[in-house]
């Protein structure tokens, strides 16, 4: 019994302990990991942002995901956010999809981004088609459809129709 403990302990401090000595299986040596890196404001997080993030991260081993300051927000299209930063910072790394989260300061630093986060793929939804084809020397960048009939922007002119009141779900 005691023996069996010991042994379980052993490989889990192996398997976590970076600074482990023993030399790793030829498997980790090998192994390449595919790191996805994405962007978005990721405001009134909705099904649209779950799908593009699930696709994303189906594409690679792991999910780096650039949510757009506050600040940013303000110059790119004149208005703050509904949610603050950290909310929605706090949102989008509770995802099972995304492994890992940082604040993007300027939409002019894609290629600091990709470099520092060391990125083979670059994701973004269609409506961004073109805009980053010049990383491609530096890392695959891929454009995916956009989930049809919902946006942030939709969400917030439906909460101030007439319908809202009266009427079923916007989608
Ligand atoms: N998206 C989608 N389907 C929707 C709505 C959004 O696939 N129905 C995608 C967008 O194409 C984008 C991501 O979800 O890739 C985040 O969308 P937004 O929050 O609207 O992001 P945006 O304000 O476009 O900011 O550096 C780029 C910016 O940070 C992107």
């Amino acid at each position: 019994m005691a023996s069996a403990q010991s042994s379980s302990q052993h490989v889990g401090s192996f398997t976590r302990n970076p600074c482990q000595r023993r030399p790793a299986p030829l498997l980790i040596y090998d192994f390449h990991m595919r790191r996805v890196i994405t962007f978005g404001t990721f405001d009134l997080f909705h099904v649209g942002h779950v799908a593009i993030l699930e696709r994303a991260r189906a594409l690679g081993d792991h999910l780096t995901v650039g949510v757009s300051t506050d600040a940013l927000n303000q110059r790119k299209k004149g208005k703050n956010p509904v949610f603050s930063q950290q909310d929605r910072l706090r949102i989008v790394s509770s995802l099972r999809a995304v492994d890992a989260v940082f604040l993007e300061e300027s939409l002019e630093l894609k290629e600091s981004y990709v470099r520092e986060h060391n990125a083979d793929v670059l994701v973004m939804g269609d409506d961004w088609t073109g805009r980053f084809d010049f990383l491609r020397p530096l890392c695959e960048v891929i454009y995916l459809t956009r989930t049809p009939e919902i946006s942030s922007t939709g969400i917030k002119e439906y909460l101030q129709s007439p319908d809202f009141l009266s009427n079923p779900p916007l989608r």
